[in-house]
């Protein structure tokens, strides 16, 4: 099915000059880009991002995180995209993400593991509408589209 997810990447990716390298590993997918920002985060929104972990113990530390420095707010479309980019992160704590995945190449602590990406359908509808207006997101083909989500067969 085709989906829409939102991915965030985060400060550390930022401040690392990794947003183009991270970027990459999507587009390389197939999958497509629908809209994309550089945003200083109010904490307000962090917050709701965040909220279901608001009782874990890291949840003011994830929050303080969030909104130290720009993060890249990233919305994709393609076939099974939400699986398909938790993969393209890999697992959320470093040590155990696989090596090939953004989490496993580039990152070695859970606090700072450069990505977010949403985790269901209802999460990802609920961040998106959190994170873009409707008129930053784009629907538009791409000439390589047919080759990527088997209509070319
Ligand atoms: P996810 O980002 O892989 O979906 P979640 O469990 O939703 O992982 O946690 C959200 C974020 O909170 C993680 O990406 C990580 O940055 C942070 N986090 C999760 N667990 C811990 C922890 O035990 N210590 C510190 N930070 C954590
Ligand atoms: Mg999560």
């Amino acid at each position: 099915m085709i989906e829409r997810t939102l991915i965030l990447i985060k400060p550390d990716g930022v401040q690392r000059l990794l947003v183009g390298r991270i970027l990459d590993r999507y587009e390389q997918r197939g999958l497509k880009i629908i809209g994309l920002k550089l945003v200083q985060v109010e904490r307000e929104l962090a917050e709701r991002h965040y909220a279901v972990h608001r009782d874990k113990p890291f949840y003011k530390g994830l929050v303080d995180f969030i909104v130290s420095a720009p993060l890249v707010a990233v919305a994709l479309e393609g076939l099974n995209a939400i699986a398909v980019c938790r993969a393209i992160n890999g697992a959320t704590r470093p040590h155990e993400a696989a090596p090939g995945s953004i989490r496993g190449d580039y990152a070695l602590e859970t606090g700072q593991n450069l990505v977010h990406s949403s985790d269901s359908a209802e999460t990802a509808a609920s961040e998106l509408a959190l994170w873009f207006a409707a008129d930053e997101l784009h629907a538009y083909q791409r000439d390589i589209d047919r080759w990527v989500d088997g209509s070319a067969d």
